[in-house]
């Protein structure tokens, strides 16, 4: 029967039965043909090690396995459109296994053919071939991790603490540059200054989360970037033994040693009021380069030095305390510290 049809069809050729399949086929122009177009057809061929996701610009190789009746390869590579659809972007005539490209951001499939070229299809409109099936991959962007840099000299980002400090006191509107990344502030207070405990969060170009840091400005304990007799108030708590060091962040305590010495004692409180009395005359409005002539303000920033690494200071000694005092102090320390973190959280 087929016979017949490929004499209707290609009354020029010579026709004969394939030796290896009993199928009927024509001899075609070459005289290598081992027998009817499909028992000429070479195997499908397949990918070895594509993987499913690269970077952008990074090298895909492009490896397959040979396959019988073949006499060359024809790579082609086709991204995905928006709608789905897809368009060939690359295309290698006689590729050899072992082809290496790079891309752009993009989903792509990949598809090698197999040539005989000894022998055509049954319409001529080819050589004798097969596609194999389509290797998806994608190209991402590379993420890179984000490098911080403080904003000006005076500004220390310390990388195994993640503490930040040396801040210009109360007039700070940020403290680090991002590339390949963006910062964003995590204020302790409503008033949204970059106070003690203000968190500085990383970001990739992803928007993943990458790291943290946290705000040391020394004298300011509730976090709003000025240090005052507020400040005062919360360390007197302290050493007055009416609230635990502990109901304190570890940034809150480090804010409070504002003399460095390691302790927070009533000196640390002194000093705090002696900087309320000077704040009073300093317009907390006004811009920083105002602020840096200021001769009130350089004197109230002299009280306190911004300039030292934040330590943890030691545990302020507390009065030996009668078993009855201990249960009425210990539940107005309980009180105390509820009413603090109360505070903390509305100024
Ligand atoms: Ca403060
Ligand atoms: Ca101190």
């Amino acid at each position: 029967m087929q016979g017949g049809h490929y004499e209707a069809a290609h009354p020029h050729r010579c026709y004969e039965k394939c030796s290896l399949c009993d199928y009927w086929s024509y001899t075609g122009e070459t005289t290598t043909m081992p027998g009817c177009i499909e028992c000429s057809r070479p195997n499908k061929a397949s990918f070895i090690g594509l993987q499913s996701s690269y970077e952008e610009g990074e090298n895909v190789t492009f490896n397959w396995s040979a396959t019988t009746n073949t006499t060359h390869y024809n790579l082609v590579i086709e991204r995905e459109n928006d709608d789905g659809s897809y368009r060939t972007i690359y295309r290698k005539n006689y590729a050899v296994s072992g082809e290496s490209v790079s891309f752009g951001e993009g989903y792509y499939r990949a598809s090698v053919q197999s040539y005989n070229s000894q022998c055509w299809e049954e319409d001529g409109s080819d050589w004798v071939h097969i596609i194999s099936d389509y290797s998806n991959f994608q190209v991402n962007k590379p993420v890179y991790s984000p490098v911080i840099t403080p904003i000006s000299d005076d500004i220390v980002i310390n990388e195994s603490t993640h503490f930040i400090y040396g801040l210009p006191v109360g007039v700070a509107q940020g403290c680090v540059a991002v590339t390949d990344g963006t910062a964003s502030y995590e204020y302790p207070t409503a008033k949204q200054a970059m106070g003690t405990g203000t968190v500085v969060n990383i970001y990739n170009n992803d928007n993943d989360l990458v790291d943290s840091y946290t705000i040391v400005v020394f004298g300011d304990v509730d976090g709003d970037s000025w240090y005052d007799g507020n400040d005062a108030y919360f360390v007197n708590l302290v050493t007055n033994g009416m609230i635990s060091p502990d109901a304190l962040t570890d940034a809150q305590r480090m804010a409070a040693d504002c003399n460095h010495d390691g302790v927070i004692d009533t000196v640390d409180t002194g000093i705090l009021e002696q900087a309320g009395l000077l704040l009073n005359d300093i317009d907390q409005t006004a811009p920083i380069e105002e602020l840096q002539t200021d001769s009130v303000y350089l004197e109230y920033c002299g009280l306190i030095d911004q300039s030292i690494e934040p330590i943890e200071p030691d545990q302020p000694t507390q009065a030996e305390e009668t078993p009855a005092a201990k249960t009425v102090l210990g539940w107005l320390k309980a009180l105390f510290t509820v009413v603090l973190n109360w505070l903390l959280r509305i100024f």
